[in-house]
């Protein structure tokens, strides 16, 4: 089954969405297979934003990403990284569509809200990079017939 990392950022935290970015991937019927809120290393935030290093806003991003606690997280299910990335919005929140997580509680690109794995590919360099094996736990929801054919 495919699985995505999504992390809220510091923002999200300080602001109280935690429970908020929960519920919503729990409602539309996701599985939650890692889970915990941590301090970003400075390391960690320049290994996952490496694609960006050479981009003017990396040094702000990491200063960003390091500067408050952030809950990191994996979902599992059929098709989750394109789906949570449709849930989460457009990168910057004030085109993401109203009824998404940016779309609707954010106003500014450098502060919105959650990141969410762009490819499978990714999903699983990034899962690998936030999360050990053992912070991982398969396990089957007593909903899973109503929610698959
Ligand atoms: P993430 O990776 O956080 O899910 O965001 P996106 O996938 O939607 O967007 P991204 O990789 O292009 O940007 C990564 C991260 O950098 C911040 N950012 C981005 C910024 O502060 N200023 C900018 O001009 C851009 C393009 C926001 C998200």
């Amino acid at each position: 089954m495919e699985r995505t990392f999504l992390m809220i950022k510091p923002d999200g935290v300080q602001r109280g969405l935690v429970g908020e970015v929960i519920r919503r991937l729990e409602a539309k019927g996701f599985m939650l297979v890692g889970l915990k809120l941590m301090s970003v290393s400075q390391e960690l935030a320049e290994q996952h934003y490496d694609v960006h290093k050479d981009k003017g806003f990396f040094k702000g991003l990491v200063e960003f990403i390091t500067s408050s606690p952030v809950v990191a997280m994996v979902w599992e299910g059929d098709g989750v990284v394109a789906s949570a990335r449709k849930i989460i919005g457009a990168t910057n929140p004030l085109t993401a569509d109203p009824g998404t997580i940016r779309g609707d509680f954010g106003l500014s690109i450098g502060r919105n809200l959650i990141h969410g794995s762009d490819a499978v590919e990714t999903a699983n360099r990034e899962i690998a990079l936030w999360f050990s094996e053992d912070e991982l736990t398969s396990w089957k929801p007593a909903a899973t017939p109503w929610l698959y054919e």
